[in-house]
């Protein structure tokens, strides 16, 4: 599927202007599964699984609050029996869909079996939802809290989402907050949003305005979904609010709606063929042991299925010992918060307990062997980690994320800044990630880039010891920034203490009737033109172009006080040790400090930025004469 998002003309302002009652009545005049392309497919529906929704968003915007929602309103509709919450993921079917969507969605016009939601925290990196070098998510909801718009988190959301190819909309959440709001529970968006003064939806359009603009800002082009003909080209946006159900039928009509017309076709499995999913999480389990918690894209997964694992090293080969769902929330008094389950076919969220699972990672993929090859399987699942696999450099920065898709990321961002990366890890921050940092040459690479770990006791004693800086973060934009920053600071320093131990280009006049003293050391009364003048200079006076060595500066004064250096403007009197006035050097002369060929190389090629625009004027004027001489002078 071709997502096409870089169109930014469609989001016209004056399209934007327009009322939305206006453009809420238009919703009215067509027909309201405006979005169901006629359906002559005849194919079998059990071999379409349930299509995977992601549900991103910043801290606190409501993104377990509006699953929470759904499974809220399927209880009311007397249906809590036919949601399943799975690991990590709540399974909605169509019928409840249908249910709580109303009229907006009609049975009859699906032949998908649901959708399945993975809520991921705020503060967890969704990167973890790769499979196949691909999304693992179908489709997602990018939650935004209309009081609070873009935040750090909604940006980074965002470019995952660019970067992966995810198609998705924007639940413009906790519309119920708009002062005076005036609650209709579980409508949808138009019914509510006629209900409400004119005063109250000013206020609700400026904030979806807002955050069209922000979309359109970072290159999506993006309207209120009922204004959106082609959900390929452009994102839709849904006021909704997890408070009140308001706008929830209507975020699941639309998600139900671009599954089924646009996502079909990758829906279509084996439905009994062995189990391929990817591992959401590693966790310790009492009276499990080490247990990954996965969801299944692919087939299906058998409580006493082979499977292989990536791992830290080599891909984990190992028998499943038992697959747990969440109890149902009647049945959470006894022991067990999980129920043993004999199979789970894809979609599914599952937790998986086997033996030897201690090295498997987050966002690694998991393969059912059954009936083939040990080694085919294993081939496989290497193969889907050398597509992850991070290229590394002799020499960089080490970086540490929790899971493999958040490194992926990571590594991505880190090529686009030009930071080379020397060791790219799964983990916390470990004393060993210090060792391997300190041995880097270059200060700014002695650094460890940490995207959602945490950094390990005394790893960071280890570090201040080496002198080695970590950086972590919660948004890899900014923990990139932090560190460009950081560098940045380095080389600044850097040229701070190269443009110390370097000779300063100089030019300067002998002033008329200037002349204290005729030799050893000559005193001369001098005006400088340009550049800074530094005491202990070899000074020369070209004859043409041919740069002839006259003395060393030996002392300057101003206005009778030693000084170290003089500036462009100043006059000073200076003492040359070598000369006498009137033979080597006349009154009126023009005089340079002479600059080493290698310095003027440096201040040439690195340093043009930092002297000043007088300084770079001398500079100028000396190669000129020089690479008369010699065109190839300093280069
Ligand atoms: N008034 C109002 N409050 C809401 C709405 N949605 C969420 N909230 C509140 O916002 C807070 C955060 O909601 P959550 O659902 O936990 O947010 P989240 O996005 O899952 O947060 P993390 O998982 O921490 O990233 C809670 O106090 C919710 O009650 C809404 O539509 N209206
Ligand atoms: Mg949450």
């Amino acid at each position: 599927m071709v997502v096409c998002y870089h169109d930014r003309s469609e989001a016209g302002t004056t399209r934007m202007t327009m009322g939305l009652t206006t453009v809420l009545r238009t919703l009215y005049t067509r027909p309201s599964r405006w979005f169901i392309m006629s359906d002559t497919d005849t194919r079998d529906p059990t071999s379409l699984r349930t299509p995977i929704v992601a549900v991103l968003g910043h801290v606190d915007h409501g993104k377990t609050s509006l699953l929470d929602k759904i499974r809220g309103s399927a209880v009311i509709e007397g249906e809590a029996g036919a949601i399943t919450q799975h690991i990590g993921a709540t399974a909605v079917p169509l019928d409840v869909v249908s249910s709580i969507a109303g009229e907006l969605v009609n049975p009859d016009d699906f032949d998908l079996p649901g959708l399945l939601f993975i809520d991921t925290p705020g503060h967890h990196s969704f990167t973890t939802l790769r499979s196949r070098g691909g999304a693992l998510a179908d489709i997602a909801i990018l939650v935004v809290d209309v009081n609070d718009g873009f935040q750090p988190q909604t940006l980074e959301a965002l470019d995952i989402l660019k970067r992966s190819q995810t198609p998705f909309i924007v639940a413009a959440n906790k519309i119920d907050t708009v002062p005076g709001w005036n609650p209709n529970e579980d409508t949808p968006i138009t019914a509510t949003y006629e209900s409400q003064s004119d005063r109250v939806t000013g206020r609700l359009d400026e904030s979806l305005y807002q955050i069209i603009g922000n979309l359109s800002d970072e290159g999506f082009s993006a309207d209120l979904y009922w204004r959106v003909q082609n959900f390929q080209r452009n994102v839709g946006v849904v006021p909704v609010s997890a408070m009140t159900g308001e706008g929830v039928p209507d975020l699941l009509a639309v998600m139900m709606g671009l599954s089924q017309r646009y996502m079909k076709e990758e829906m279509e499995i084996d439905v009994a063929g062995p189990g391929v999913g990817t591992v959401l999480e590693v966790k310790d389990e009492k009276g499990f042991g080490t247990t990954v918690d996965m969801v299944l894209y692919d087939g299906t997964i058998k409580a006493d299925d082979q499977i292989v694992v990536g791992g830290q090293n080599d891909p984990l080969v190992t028998d499943v010992r038992a697959l747990l769902q969440p109890r149902p929330l009647a049945e959470i008094r006894t022991e067990s918060r999980f129920e043993k389950v004999d199979e789970v076919g894809a979609a599914a969220g599952i937790k998986v307990a086997a033996p030897d699972l201690d090295d498997a990672m987050a966002g690694a993929p998991v393969r059912v062997v059954r009936n083939r090859a040990l080694e085919e399987v294993v081939t496989e699942v290497e193969a889907e980690l050398a597509d992850i696999a991070v290229d590394t450099a002799e020499q960089g920065v080490v970086v540490k994320a929790d899971t493999l898709g958040s490194l992926e990321a990571m590594a991505d961002a880190l090529e686009e800044a030009e930071v080379p990366i020397v060791r790219a890890e799964v983990g916390d921050i470990a004393p060993r990630d210090v060792s391997v940092a300190s041995t880097a040459d270059e200060p700014k690479q002695r650094a460890i880039l940490g995207f959602n770990v945490d950094v390990l006791g005394d790893a960071s004693g280890r570090a201040e010891i080496d002198d080695v800086t970590i950086f972590s973060d919660e948004v890899i934009y900014q923990l990139i920034e932090e560190y460009e920053e950081y560098v940045e600071g380095i080389e600044r320093a850097q040229q701070d203490t190269i443009l110390e131990n370097i000779t300063r280009p100089a030019r300067f006049r002998i002033l008329p009737d200037h002349t204290f003293r005729q030799n050893d050391p000559a005193v001369v009364g001098v005006e400088l033109y340009a550049g800074t003048l530094q005491n202990n200079n070899t000074v020369v006076k070209f004859e043409g172009n041919d740069p002839d060595r006259v003395g060393q500066v030996k002392g300057i004064q101003d206005q009778g006080e030693d000084v170290d250096e003089a500036r462009a403007g100043d006059r000073v009197s200076v003492a040359i040790d070598g000369p006498t006035v009137g033979r080597q050097i006349e009154e009126d002369d023009v005089l340079w400090a002479e600059i080493p060929e290698k310095h003027a190389k440096i201040l040439e090629q690195e340093l043009t930025s930092e002297i000043p625009g007088d300084e770079l004027e001398a500079l100028n004027m000396y190669l000129e004469k020089q690479r008369k001489r010699d065109p190839f002078w300093g280069k």
